[in-house]
């Protein structure tokens, strides 16, 4: 029985700790901005009820609720400095690259860990205020912006029940001991009662990172870390879809209008596409440049074939991003200057700026292959959306995708592809074009149905669940 007005632990309100709040302006005024997290969420804070902490973007005059959507929004505000610091520097130039194996370079100075400190502080006594507003509150912090939160939340209100969500992979101990303030950003997640990745080999990394880096202050018994004289527990789970609102989307007019169009347009010729943020983890120019090679190799499919490459625009404040961009650009440029026959379309076409949904899920559509060719990337959700789009529409597409997504550990019945061989993704792109039909439906209608079965309501469900869950057994320090 609930004693002194306990709630169950399904009713308890939902804290969130993001990055950024969840609405952008639009044309009448703010509106819930797209992104999948949120659209995860929602129902669930709606139902309990809940806050919303997140940097307002420097926006003012963001208002405590929109009228569309029951969740309450509490802003953090930041100085320029302060962004530059936390957000350019440490969080997109020094923790993105070190948890992407250092595809690229971290960046390590002390006056961006300064101002990463700083602000963490800052969304931690936002998230201490909220949870002051709603007594018996889950909280729930999200990413690596913020992995300082749970100590300092845990500090203030040392009952309160948290949960940590990382998105991104978590290397291996050896890399990850690059980190000047390895100590201390263990510290920071040790802070939660729960801290959950993508995968069991993100998750595994991160234990044998607390053991390397804190031998006397943890003890690992399974998955359970002993901290503090508290027990954490670490866990993998997999984020994914809205499954049921993709494939909608897949059969709308919208959609059905917008495939008409791209199927007029590249009739007769088989349809490769890219979809990703412009960035360096995710091998668009390996991609490209298997295309290349097989272009080189085989003439006749200069004017049969088209790779069409959506870039959505991403992080343009970073060097490392502008670098990216012009790599992108002149491979693309390269590429149709030399196999562009005289009187036809290019071989590829790219598209620099984010498509509305309808759109996007056309070309999911239209697409006989996507090339999903991460070196590294801690889930990948354009995978499980295009699966989901084929199969509504009983097409027949082929999943290429790298091993080192985590979404390769679920969608087994993909081609999975090493990027780092960019000759041999050449010859496998080659290669699925000629693949039966029927098993290229087969692997769609198998990897479509897992997506449905593990969705992203059924992976809130679970988070939240952990994260009420009964005190564990603590685990005695060393
Ligand atoms: C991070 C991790 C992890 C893309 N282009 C358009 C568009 N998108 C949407 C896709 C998809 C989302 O953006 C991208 O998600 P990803 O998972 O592929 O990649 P990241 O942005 O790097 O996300 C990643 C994820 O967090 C979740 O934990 O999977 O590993 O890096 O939903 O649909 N949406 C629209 N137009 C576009 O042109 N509307």
């Amino acid at each position: 029985m609930e004693e002194h007005g306990a709630l169950a632990d399904d009713q308890r309100p939902v804290v969130a700790v993001a990055n950024r709040l969840p609405l952008q302006q639009g044309s009448d005024g703010w509106e819930l901005s797209p992104g999948g997290l949120v659209t995860a969420l929602r129902p669930v804070m709606e139902r309990r009820s809940g806050t919303w902490v997140g940097w307002d973007g420097g926006d003012t005059g963001i208002p405590a609720r929109l009228p569309s959507m029951s969740i309450d929004l509490q802003g953090v505000t930041l100085t320029a400095e302060q962004v530059n610091g936390y957000y350019h520097e440490f969080a997109n130039r020094t923790l993105w690259p070190l948890l992407h194996d250092a595809v690229e370079k971290p960046v390590f100075e002390r006056c961006s860990w300064q101002a990463y400190r700083e602000v963490n502080e800052a969304f931690a006594a936002a998230a201490v205020e909220a949870l002051g507003r709603h007594p018996q509150a889950l909280l729930w912090v999200h990413d690596y912006h913020l992995m300082l939160v749970p100590e300092l939340v845990r500090a203030a209100l040392p009952e309160q029940r948290i949960g940590f969500f990382l998105h991104v992979p978590w290397p291996a101990p050896d890399l990850y001991s690059r980190l000047p303030w390895r100590r201390e950003v263990l510290r920071g997640l040790l802070g939660a009662d729960v801290v959950s990745f993508h995968t069991e080999g993100y998750r595994r990394n991160f234990v044998r990172s607390a053991t390397r880096a804190l031998p006397t202050d943890v003890v690992v018994r399974g998955t359970t870390v002993g901290h503090e004289g508290r027990a954490i527990a670490t866990t993998a789970g997999p984020i994914s879809i809205d499954a049921a609102q993709y494939a909608e989307t897949a059969t709308s007019p919208e959609t059905a209008h917008a495939l008409a169009a791209l199927e007029a347009q590249f009739a007769g010729r088989t349809v490769l596409l890219g979809v990703d943020r412009l960035d360096y983890t995710k091998g668009i120019v390996e991609r490209l440049l298997a295309v290349e090679l097989l272009l080189e190799r085989r003439p006749d499919l200069r004017d049969q074939l088209v790779f069409i490459q959506i870039a959505v625009p991403s992080r343009d404040d970073v060097q490392e991003y502008r670098d990216l961009r012009a790599t992108v650009e002149q491979t693309v440029g390269r590429i149709n200057g030399r196999f562009t026959q005289p009187g036809t379309d290019v071989p590829v076409h790219y598209l620099y700026r984010g498509l509305p949904q309808s759109q996007l899920a056309a070309h999911y559509a239209a697409a006989d292959a996507l090339l999903v060719t991460p070196l590294i990337d801690g889930m990948n959700l354009v995978a499980k959306e295009y699966v989901v789009v084929q199969h509504a529409l009983r097409r027949a597409g082929v999943l290429v995708l790298s091993e080192f997504t985590g979404a390769a550990a679920e969608l087994r019945e993909a081609r999975l592809c090493n990027p780092f061989d960019v000759e041999g993704l050449s010859h496998l792109i080659e290669g699925v074009l000629d693949e039966p039909l029927a098993g290229r439906r087969r692997r769609i209608a198998a990897m479509a149905r897992r997506v449905h079965q593990h969705d992203v309501h059924r992976w809130v469900a679970t988070q939240i669940a952990d994260i009420g869950g009964q005190a564990r057994e603590p685990v005695r320090d060393r």
